[in-house]
């Protein structure tokens, strides 16, 4: 049964209803591994469908378009010390929406329309966002790119150089959506302040590693940081802008008026609890878990011979390369799913196929960590993707039943928040 019980809406509209339902078992009886999910607690859980949605909050705490703020302007400052005392930054703005939004405001706020901006290729780890061709921020600006090293699958900080040198980008976005190692904070910020940039530091996937102390952070390097609140971090969805003094009044501008209406002040508050929770010293265990996690389970698969993308992991992190294997990305994720794994599949660097059907499948150990699961279990966890993968090749129903049935055996052991 979802947790908290929801028998107001099962009475209202038991379709929906239903539906909710269903979704907790599924989150329930998966092996999930997708590398920006997770399960959130309990307590943000019910901040997030507290009556705080009905309120509408144009502005900032002190500054609003709207009455009856006595309880929102609390929530939100409470949200914004929290972020800054847990980053260590000097300005948080709490409100995008989500992590393209947010991004989309550090281009309102600090570029203009044809800026050259620059960021990592989408097929190599970067984010849409980055100015990808397909995105506004390809669009409207002139992007460039940087990659990865065909022989190494890791960023070469001397061709982001050259680059930036050749270029002169008004923005270096760092960071990206599907990066198994370390992102050189350092390395990158040299290069901005070489060619007079920006440097943005997009966090989304790693910032609950950052605030648990089990990935170095950009505090220092970057003037601007930008990370969704529900990937690693374990809140609920949303995102946030952090950022140097010098920053805040641009990107709080750009947020609000420039690209949203009111904020969301159920996720605020919910993001609030999920900082909170970030602080405690049993965050920064569970953030080096999950890198604990992600290792064995890469080590496991190169066991298996599974090639990764860059021959491990330094996060939560891992991309398989599937091209030695006799399946591509989407019909082994779609094999993995039915026997009881959830992940993505997901472009490898220099892939030769489609991103609608690339060569490779990305997991993360975010959402497993949470549930308990420790390294112990991740050689177990290999075995099962290596026969998931293997039955989607030779496309064994019975396999893929097999895997599931166990994977759901040993989940029933491990409770998850948001089900009981
Ligand atoms: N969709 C997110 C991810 O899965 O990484 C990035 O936006």
């Amino acid at each position: 049964m979802h947790q908290p019980a929801i028998p107001s809406l099962t009475a209202a509209d038991p379709e929906v209803a239903g539906l909710v339902e269903g979704e907790a078992r599924r989150q329930f009886e998966k092996v999930r591994l997708i590398a920006s999910e997770n399960y959130v607690s309990q307590a943000v859980l019910e901040a997030t469908g507290s009556v705080l949605t009905n309120k509408y909050s144009e502005g900032y705490p002190g500054k609003r378009y709207y009455e009856g703020q006595q309880f929102v302007d609390p929530v939100e400052v409470l949200a914004v010390d929290r972020a800054k005392a847990l980053f260590g930054v000097d300005h948080a703005n709490v409100q995008p929406y989500s992590g393209s939004p947010a991004n989309l405001a550090v281009y309102l706020a600090l570029a203009n329309p044809g800026d050259t901006v620059m960021g990592m290729a989408l097929p190599a780890g970067g984010h849409l966002t980055h100015g990808w061709s397909v995105s506004a921020t390809g669009k409207w600006f002139n992007p460039v790119r940087y990659g990865v090293r065909r022989d190494t699958g890791r960023v070469d900080l001397d061709e982001v150089r050259d680059l930036a040198r050749e270029e002169r980008p008004k923005l270096i976005f760092c960071g990206g959506t599907a990066i198994p190692r370390t992102i050189d904070f350092a390395g990158f910020a040299e290069i901005a302040r070489e060619v007079d940039a920006v440097l943005v530091a997009d966090i989304a996937h790693i910032a609950g590693l950052v605030a648990g102390g089990a990935h170095p952070s950009p505090v220092g390097h970057a003037q601007v940081i930008s990370t969704t609140t529900h990937k690693t971090l374990r809140g609920p969805r949303g995102a946030m802008l952090m950022s140097d003094a010098e920053f805040a009044k641009r990107l709080d501008k750009a947020v609000f008026p420039g690209l949203q209406g009111g904020p969301h002040n159920h996720t605020t508050a919910a993001i609030a609890v999920a900082l909170g929770e970030a602080a405690t010293p049993a965050f920064g265990d569970y953030a080096h878990a999950v890198v604990a996690n992600a290792r064995a389970l890469a080590e496991a698969l190169v066991e298996r011979g599974f090639d990764l993308v860059s021959g491990g992991t330094d996060n939560h992190l891992v991309l398989i390369d599937l091209t030695s294997k006799a399946i591509a990305g989407k019909p082994a994720a779609r094999a993995l799913d039915a026997a009881g794994i959830e992940l993505n599949y997901n472009t490898v660097p220099f892939d030769p196929r489609k991103p609608f059907d690339p060569s490779g499948i990305r997991l993360g150990t975010a959402a497993i960590t949470t549930r308990g699961l420790g390294v112990e279990q991740m050689p177990k966890l290999a075995e099962w993707i290596d026969r998931a993968v293997r039955a989607g090749a030779e496309d064994d129903a019975v396999e893929i039943g097999a895997v599931a049935g166990e994977i759901r055996e040993l989940l029933a052991g491990y409770p998850m928040p948001g089900w009981a």
